[in-house]
C-alpha cells in the first residue's frame, strides 16, 4: 500500500489530484486511517508491531504528500506569474490617428506658395480695436461699407467701456472692440511694425454677424496678402494671383479680375480662378478681393507710426493687397458641399481626413 500511495503521489500532477490521493489514504475514511482504526480488533501481542508499521507508512505518505504539495504549489505560482507577465517588447495597441483639418491643409498649401515668393508670415489678434479693423482702412464710422461686414461688437461693460472696471477705478479708454470682420487689420498692424519694401501674408479666423448657408459661415477664415514698395503696380498684383492659382491648380489655371469696391484699395477687384479639371468639373471659383493700397491707408499708418514715435515712411509708396477665403478652395478640392460641415465637428466628415498629415 505504501508503494502504491507513493507512486500515486508522484503521479499527481495538480493540487486537486494530490488532494484526492490524500483523501484516499489518510482522509477520515482513508485506507491508512481505516487500518489504524482496526488495530483494536487485533490480539494485544500483534497490536504494537502492527501499529508501529502502519504509523511508519502514514508518516512516509504524509512526508511525500507535503513535499509533492510544495512542488505543485510552486509550479502553479510559476504558471500564474507566466500568464500575467507583460512582454514590454510587443508593439503597442494602435490609437486612432489624428489628421490635419482640410482648412489647415489648404492654408499650408497657400502659405508654401507665398513663402516660395519670399513672403513673410504674420499673425494678429482676432479681438481687434475698431480703429485697425475699420477706421485706418479708410472705413470711417459713417461709411456704408461697414454695413457690408456686419460686426460682432464686444460689450465690455466689465472692462470700462460703459464705466469703471471696479468702484473708484478710472474708466478704461473708450476704444470700441470687435471680432475682426476680415484679416485686413493685419495690413495696418504689419505696416506699423515694418518699413517698406515688404511682402506679408497672414492667415486667421474672422467673424461676421450674418445668417449661415451652404457657402456662408459666421466664423470663417481668410488669407491676407500685402506687398509695399516704391514701384508696385496692378500687373504685379495680377501676376501674383496667377502664380498662386498655378500653385494651387497646376499650369493650366487661369484667373479673372472684375472691378469691385473696397474702401481700402483703389482700384479694387474681385478675383476668380478657373482650372481645367480632368474630371470635367471646371468652373470659375470666386476667391476673394484685392486692389492697390489706397493712399488714405498709407496716411493712416504713418499717423499711427508717428503716435508710436516712429518715422513716417509710407507716403508716396505703392502697394497691393488681397484677401481670400480658403473655405471655398477646400470645398471644391475635397468635394464638401456645405461650408458648415467644416466646423460641425462631425466625425463622419473629419474622419475622412484622419491619418494622412497633409
Ligand atoms: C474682404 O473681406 C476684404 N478684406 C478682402 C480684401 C483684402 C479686398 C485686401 C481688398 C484688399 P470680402 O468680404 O469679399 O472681402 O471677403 C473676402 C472673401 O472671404 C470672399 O471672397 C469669400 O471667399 C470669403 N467670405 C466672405 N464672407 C464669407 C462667409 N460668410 N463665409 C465664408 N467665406 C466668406
Amino acid at each position: 500500500m505504501q508503494q502504491e500511495a507513493l507512486q500515486e503521489i508522484r503521479d499527481a500532477s495538480t493540487l486537486d489530484a494530490l488532494q484526492a490521493v490524500k483523501t484516499r489514504y489518510v482522509g477520515k475514511s482513508g485506507l491508512v486511517t481505516r487500518e489504524l482504526g482496526s488495530l483494536g480488533k487485533l490480539p494485544p501481542e500483534e497490536r504494537k508491531a502492527r501499529g508501529a508499521e502502519i504509523n511508519a507508512i502514514r508518516q512516509a505518505i504524509d512526508t511525500a504528500l507535503t513535499e509533492r504539495e510544495s512542488v505543485l504549489k510552486r509550479e502553479a505560482l510559476d504558471q500564474k506569474l507566466a500568464s500575467e507577465a507583460i512582454d514590454v517588447t510587443l508593439p503597442g495597441l494602435p490609437l486612432p490617428a489624428g489628421g490635419l483639418h482640410p482648412i489647415s491643409r489648404v492654408y499650408d498649401d497657400l502659405i508654401a506658395i507665398y513663402q516660395r515668393m519670399g513672403y513673410e508670415v504674420a499673425e494678429g489678434p482676432e479681438v481687434e480695436d475698431e480703429h485697425y479693423n475699420f477706421e485706418a482702412l479708410n472705413i470711417p464710422w459713417y461709411h456704408p461699407a461697414r454695413d457690408l461686414q456686419d460686426t460682432f461688437w464686444l460689450e465690455e461693460s466689465s472692462t470700462g467701456l460703459n464705466g469703471p472696471s471696479e468702484p473708484g477705478a478710472a474708466p478704461a479708454p473708450s476704444v470700441p472692440r470687435l471680432l475682426r470682420t476680415h484679416t485686413s487689420n493685419m495690413q495696418i498692424r504689419y505696416m506699423i511694425d515694418h518699413e517698406p519694401p515688404l511682402k506679408m501674408v497672414s492667415r486667421g479666423k474672422v467673424y461676421r454677424y450674418e445668417a449661415t448657408d451652404a457657402t456662408h459661415e459666421s466664423m470663417f477664415h481668410q488669407l491676407e496678402g500685402l506687398v509695399v514698395g516704391p514701384n508696385i503696380s496692378m500687373s504685379d498684383l495680377k501676376g501674383t494671383i496667377a502664380e498662386m492659382a498655378r500653385g494651387l491648380y497646376g499650369p493650366s489655371a487661369k484667373v479673372r479680375f472684375q472691378p469691385s469696391y473696397y474702401p481700402f484699395v483703389e482700384p479694387g477687384a474681385d478675383f476668380a480662378v478657373y482650372w481645367d479639371n480632368p474630371r470635367g468639373e471646371s468652373k470659375w471659383l470666386e476667391l476673394g478681393g484685392c486692389g492697390m493700397v489706397h493712399p488714405n491707408v498709407f496716411k493712416a499708418v504713418d499717423d499711427l507710426r508717428e503716435q508710436a514715435g516712429k518715422e513716417r515712411v509710407y507716403e508716396g509708396m505703392t502697394g497691393f493687397a488681397f484677401g481670400l477665403g480658403p473655405e471655398r478652395i477646400a470645398m471644391l478640392k475635397y468635394k464638401i458641399p456645405d461650408i458648415r460641415y467644416f466646423y460641425a465637428n462631425d466625425p463622419r466628415v473629419l474622419g475622412q481626413f484622419r491619418g494622412e498629415l497633409g
